[in-house]
């Protein structure tokens, strides 16, 4: 094995099982499962090594190799497996994540013991990464990792996998560090979910939480060079469904080994040959509708639409984190209900349900998929659900029926099961019913069309399909990153001209005016101020300055036309052309003043405590100033005090800005005001267009409401990745830019404006 590696998986646990064999020594077998066989062929090819736990407390193995992979164990003391493992993942992320089932516990020593944990995952991959490697990360477990690898090595090319849902903002926002998890995974270039739902359920956080999202990626600030030097405007991390799978081949050809069909008809002549055999495989886990599915199957008995002994039902229920309370919870509820069912229902040698408390090898679970007359999938909410795919794989027979939970991602793609919400017992009944007596030809076209669905999106295909995204990711992040390109620009701000209606809006610090260190020293150039008179008077043409600024210094330092309308403070001001002040921060309600008094005296306090700061309060927010501070280092401390102090409140809108942390209290940006804008100036897409020049990471947001490919022109000015088409050097560019856009306007007009 080579000392670095170009692949490196990290993941909580190591795909290898320890066994210990007679004499007392230790030997690892692969882990069975879909990831490690996804994933063994591409680490076999590239030199793979995978970081995880072995799954025992206290174990310091250094790092060895084992069936063509090199494997790298990061060492979980008792207490950190109790705090972070059994805590903050499985007693606070799942439950968060699995719709609250459950309730979430939050502990501030759980969290800091995952915060601990991550980062001796992040620093155990380090030293296994060659330059440029690709590191994925899987899981709930490790969300922090991909921002921690990428503090120190941004060359990597960072792919991170949620196997478990990722929840509606509502819910995710309970989570006292939130906007640290988020942060933390926002450190990878890929972020990979189980549906498109969850990929949109990240997006939408990341805008409460103040980020600029275009398309499917979330526009992130503050990537750094390596050696220190200088931020980056903003780097796309790009959010999307990878539904994972399994290994449909090697499950299909178990499932047709002899002895496994052998052993198949074996299970059911044990049961004594019932006319229905309903299964359920599943971990014990609050999360996958166990007691629904018995309740549902108790009450078919009890109403006699099946009865003993023609009808029977597995459930195989594997041992699961058995320390964490819920699960023994859940496992004395379980138990107590199939103890009741068999009480009632069952006959001597015939109980109604078969329960298996622990866990059968994978032949015989082939066999018992194979054995099934109907399969039983009715999570509360499940990221994907294996086990779906896996008797879908193993019925090569195109026999047996599959009732599935529409909470399960596993039904976006299985849609000929039968679909239920577990949570209506009665449909569930029903469901139940329809899949025992679904006449043969119609069960055989149900499972033949969802064959074909987990036959050719296989885990070999998940697989693929996420790493190609990783590596696009890099190609697309330079096609986000356009290069000045005059003509190009040249031929757009022609077309522009020859509209009837058009409006040019521009940022202000960094496009009209230089930015200087003392922000009242703000002036814009004279020729660009100029050309701006001279725009603003020619017939059809709107004018209109954007910034974070107050509309009172706007008007004080640009000295702008006086038909110009004012969007200022992020867009909570609006002035129109006619000077009236329209923007949301005239509306204020007492709460919300009150929210940003509160806001503002945390931001001051921060501020007495770092030399060099300063805070800006303005009508509808509060601005932490970090330009002057001397250390770059102090600078960051300050600004993510401020983003995680007051900026992580509910209700406080944060924006990272140039060496700004900008709280607002009304949910506007500029996108949003210069949408407005438009509808109010009547320039709807195709009649009117825009021209907007802007050169801060809050400027994405209106690059993001604008289209090129209809007519608007979006200019980005300075180096840095963004959503705008076109790109200028500096102010004095800009400026160059208006005196033409006049040249071209007032030739159309007919008019002798430019000079
Ligand atoms: C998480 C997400 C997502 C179960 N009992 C036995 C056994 N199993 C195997 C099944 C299947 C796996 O365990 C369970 O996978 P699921 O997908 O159903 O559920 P989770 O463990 O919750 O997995 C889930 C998955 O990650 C992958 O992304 O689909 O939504 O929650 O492979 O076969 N295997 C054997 N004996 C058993 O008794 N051999």
């Amino acid at each position: 094995m080579p000392d670095q590696h170009e692949f490196v998986v990290v993941a909580n646990r190591l795909p290898v099982d320890r066994r210990e064999e007679p004499d007392g020594s230790t030997s690892w077998r692969p882990s069975p499962g879909g990831l490690v066989a996804a994933l063994e062929p591409v680490m076999k090819a590239r030199d793979g090594a995978w970081v995880g736990w072995t799954g025992s407390p206290d174990d310091t193995l250094a790092p060895f190799d084992a069936d063509g992979m090199h494997l790298v164990p990061v060492p979980l003391s008792a207490d950190e497996v109790e705090l972070y493992y059994e805590g903050m993942s499985n007693a606070t992320l799942w439950p968060l994540y699995h719709d609250v089932i459950v309730a979430p516990a939050f502990h501030r020593t759980w969290w800091d013991a995952y915060v601990t944990v991550n980062r001796r995952f992040a620093q155990a991959v380090l030293p296994q990464a060659a330059e440029g490697a690709t590191v994925w990360v899987q899981d709930y477990q490790l969300q922090l990792v991909p921002k921690m690898l990428r503090e120190t090595r941004p060359d990597l090319r960072i792919g991170f996998f949620d196997h478990i849902p990722f929840p509606p903002y509502e819910i995710f926002a309970q989570l006292p560090w939130r906007r640290q998890v988020l942060e933390g995974l926002l450190g990878a270039d890929l972020l990979g979910f189980q549906r498109p739902a969850d990929a949109n359920n990240l997006l939408r956080a990341a805008r409460r939480l103040g980020m600029t999202t275009r398309g499917d990626a979330v526009l992130v600030d503050g990537r750094r060079a390596r050696r220190g030097a200088r931020l980056e405007a903003a780097r796309p991390v790009v959010c999307k469904p990878f539904p994972i799978s399994v290994d449909s081949t090697a499950l299909e050809e178990l499932a047709r080994r002899p002895e496994v069909l052998e052993r198949a008809k074996e299970i059911r002549a044990e049961l004594g040959e019932p006319d229905t055999l309903v299964l359920g495989v599943d971990r014990l886990d609050y999360t996958k509708g166990i007691q629904h599915r018995l309740q549902a199957f108790g009450e078919l008995l009890e109403d006699e639409r099946l009865t003993v002994p023609g009808a029977v039902l597995v459930q195989v229920a594997t041992p699961s984190r058995e320390r964490v309370d819920e699960y023994q919870r859940i496992r004395e509820d379980v138990e107590a209900t199939v103890g009741r069912i068999n009480g009632k229902h069952g006959q001597i040698g015939h109980p109604a349900v078969h329960y298996l408390h622990q866990t059968v090898d994978r032949a015989e679970l082939a066999a018992l998929y194979l054995a099934a007359d109907v399969m039983l999938v009715t999570p509360l909410r499940d990221g994907m659900n294996l086990v779906a795919k896996e008797y879908v794989a193993s019925r090569w027979d195109d026999a047996g029926t599959l009732v599935l939970s529409e909470f399960a991602g596993a039904a976006n793609e299985l849609t000929s099961a039968f679909v239920v919400n577990p949570h209506d017992i009665d449909g569930l009944k029903d469901a139940v019913m329809s899949a025992v007596r679904c006449p043969p030809v119609e069960a055989r076209k149900r499972m033949r069309a969802m064959r074909r669905t987990v036959l050719r999106d296989d885990v070999a295909h998940w697989a693929r399909t996420f790493l190609e995204s990783l590596h696009d990711v890099r190609a697309r992040q330079e096609a986000m990153t356009p290069p000045p390109d005059a003509a190009d620009l040249d031929a757009a701000l022609e077309t522009l001209a020859q509209r009837p209606e058009l409006l040019v809006a521009l940022d202000f610090d960094g496009v009209l005016a230089p930015i200087v260190r003392d922000p009242e020293a703000a002036r814009p150039l004279p020729a660009a101020a100029q050309a701006l008179h001279d725009l603003a008077a020619l017939p059809g043409v709107h004018l209109a300055l954007v910034s974070g600024r107050t509309l009172d210094d706007l008007r004080r330092l640009a000295g702008p036309p006086p038909s110009a309308a004012l969007i200022g403070s992020h867009g909570a001001q609006v002035a129109d052309e006619h000077g009236a002040d329209v923007g949301a921060a005239t509306t204020l309600d007492d709460a919300t003043r009150d929210l940003l008094a509160r806001a503002s005296a945390a931001l001051h306090a921060i501020s007495a405590r770092y030399p060099g700061t300063f805070v800006e309060d303005k009508p509808a927010g509060t601005v932490f100033h970090t330009r002057q501070i001397e250390r770059r280092e102090d600078a960051e401390a300050a600004a993510k005090e401020a983003a995680q102090g007051p900026g992580s409140w509910g209700g406080v809108r944060t924006t990272l800005g140039k060496e700004v942390v900008d709280l607002s209290v009304v949910d506007v940006d500029k996108g949003v005001a210069l949408g407005r804008l438009r509808v109010a100036l009547g320039l709807r897409p195709g009649h009117g267009g825009v021209l907007y020049v802007g050169d801060d990471v809050t400027d994405e947001h209106a690059f993001a409401v604008l289209d090129d490919a209809a007519g608007d022109v979006t200019v980005k000015v300075g180096e840095g990745v963004t959503g705008a088409r076109h790109r200028v050097a500096d102010p004095e560019r800009v400026a160059d830019l208006l005196v033409r856009l006049l040249e071209l306007v007032g030739k159309d007009r007919g008019t002798s404006a430019a000079r």
